[in-house]
């Protein structure tokens, strides 16, 4: 696996908070109505994300994901002035400002999206990873889905498909505790949700989402497997999200103190506690990073902010339609 050095924890470090910090800038401005529709927030689950990051090959792997969409396109290389406009259904947007918050993609830094029906990623994801192998290139796909989204059908058509062909892709659910309102625990008889791989002989097991080195070592073994022609593997990422579902829940479901156990493992503080620990940076270092993130979230707002909205015919440009096709003729 490639080494955790010193560097390693201080991208962490900066790569988490500059997600976190992007978040919390589109709570702020979503609160100020520049940005609408739904918006999932991230905050909590970035060790998933940071870890596997680490030993991915962005020149071939590729990711997909649900609605909780913003920071991995960051992650894998995408301009976060780009996503903020997006989110602000700006012209400089990843998609033109025609996508909004639950559809980031760019397929050229391989990320696909960014899906608004639950689940619905997953048998993408295999799909995506069929192409690899059936072009013959090394790509491993990381399919990343809720909890909730793990008792969808798809799931088990996808995952049979997936180990029959023996695919190259790495399944990760991200286990944060609940589905919209719904905990784990009240949705199935056991919570152990990476037993569902064992019933098709894949690959599986629980990894502590919250710490990056152990979402790394568990990634890097899934995607090694999988780079070797072994097919999938099937992770669950214990993790946990602070903020509600979307920017509107009134989290009755669960206490405050759970939502501040959970921020006693908080990733950020994990990585800074080492950093601090092995003298990796002294106090003025990090107060230069946190700036420089800082100004980094402000230099997206502005961009997104003075960034113009799309020409009224752009909307016609973006939509699909097969000339020759039947249904149509009347329109001629
Ligand atoms: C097929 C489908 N059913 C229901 C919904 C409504 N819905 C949106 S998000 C969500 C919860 C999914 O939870 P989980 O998969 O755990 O992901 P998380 O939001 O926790 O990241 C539901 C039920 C939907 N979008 N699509
Ligand atoms: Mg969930």
């Amino acid at each position: 696996m490639k080494k955790i050095t010193k560097e390693t924890y201080i991208n962490w470090y900066k790569d988490m908070l500059f997600w976190r910090k992007f978040e919390d800038k589109l709570a702020a401005v979503y609160i100020q109505q520049k940005v609408r529709g739904f918006l999932h927030l991230y905050n909590g689950q970035e060790a998933v994300l940071a870890g596997a990051l680490h030993v991915m090959d962005l020149s071939k792997d590729k990711m997909i994901t649900a609605y909780r969409n913003h920071v991995q396109p960051i992650g894998m290389g995408v301009d976060p002035k780009r996503i903020m406009a997006e989110l602000y259904g700006k012209a400089t947007g990843t998609s033109y400002g025609m996508g909004g918050s639950m559809h980031i993609f760019s397929k050229e830094k391989g990320f696909y999206g960014g899906h608004g029906i639950v689940g619905g990623q997953i048998p993408l994801g295999a799909g995506i990873a069929f192409a690899d192998k059936y072009f013959g290139r090394d790509g491993v796909t990381i399919t990343y889905f809720g909890d909730g989204a793990a008792r969808q059908g798809s799931l088990h058509e996808t995952f049979n498909m997936a180990m029959a062909w023996k695919l190259p892709v790495v399944f990760v659910v991200e286990n944060n505790g609940y589905a919209m309102g719904t905990s784990v625990s009240r949705t199935a008889n056991h919570p152990d949700i990476w037993k569902l791989g064992l019933a098709y002989e894949m690959p599986s097991e629980p990894v502590d989402g919250m710490n990056p080195v152990k979402v790394a070592e568990a990634m890097d073994k899934a995607i090694s497997h999988a780079r070797k022609g072994n097919g999938p593997s099937f992770l669950e990422m214990k993790t946990y999200r602070y903020r509600g579902h979307s920017m509107s829940d009134a989290q009755k479901y669960r206490t405050k103190d759970e939502v501040a156990e959970y921020k006693k493992i908080d990733p950020i503080t994990q990585v800074l506690d080492v950093i601090k620990e092995k003298k990796y940076l002294t106090d003025k270092e990090i107060k230069a990073i946190d700036d420089e993130v800082r100004d980094l979230v402000n230099e997206c707002e502005k961009f997104a902010e003075e960034s113009p909205y799309p020409e009224k015919q752009q909307m016609y440009d973006m939509v699909y339609e097969q000339k020759d096709y039947p249904f149509l003729k009347h329109r001629l």
